[in-house]
């Protein structure tokens, strides 16, 4: 079951999404993936979020760099939720990314995550947190990466060694 769209304005910017998909299969989560830039592909973007919720999708995670219109249209075109995922760029350092989708006007939100791959991963991480509200499998998924993280955290907390 694909429950997650991961969406992103380039194919550029999979090296990064990547991570978010991969943390979304280290949980059990479906996902699909999709370049569909706010920019060069309009239509085809607003045929996609038009379609997503009754395909089965539940949460998508936009990542988009430059001026980053991505996560912001796609929740124009959605009720879903959207997290925003900022890439680095070489003349801003992401910066510039991060401010357009942060700095949504009231009613039509994105959750920003941090720029790259920190960002793609919360944002997996953000997108399972929601689906476990209803579903349990997905919540016990979510705790046990959790106890993994910290017990290899805890692991490797003795420098000296
Ligand atoms: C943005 O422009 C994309 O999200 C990407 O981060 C950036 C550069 O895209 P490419 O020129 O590499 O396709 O829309």
């Amino acid at each position: 079951m694909t429950q997650v769209a991961i969406l992103m304005g380039s194919r550029s910017d999979w090296k990064i999404m990547e991570n978010a998909a991969n943390t979304l299969d280290s949980l059990g989560i479906g996902w699909e993936a999709r370049a569909l830039s706010a920019h060069r592909a309009p239509r085809e973007l607003a045929e996609y979020c038009e379609q997503a919720e009754e395909r089965g999708i539940r949460v998508v995670i936009a990542g988009a760099g430059l001026a980053a219109a991505l996560p912001g249209t796609v929740a124009a075109l959605t009720s879903l939720p959207v997290l925003g995922v900022p890439m680095a760029t070489a003349a801003f350092g992401g910066a510039d990314a991060m401010l357009s989708m942060a700095q949504m006007p009231a009613g039509v939100p994105v959750g920003t995550l941090g720029v790259g791959r920190h960002g793609a991963v919360n944002a997996a991480l953000m997108a399972t947190a929601i689906l476990a509200l209803s579903d349990a499998d997905v919540r016990d998924a979510l705790k046990a990466f959790r106890a993994a993280q910290t017990a290899e955290a805890v692991r490797g907390s003795d420098v000296t060694q």
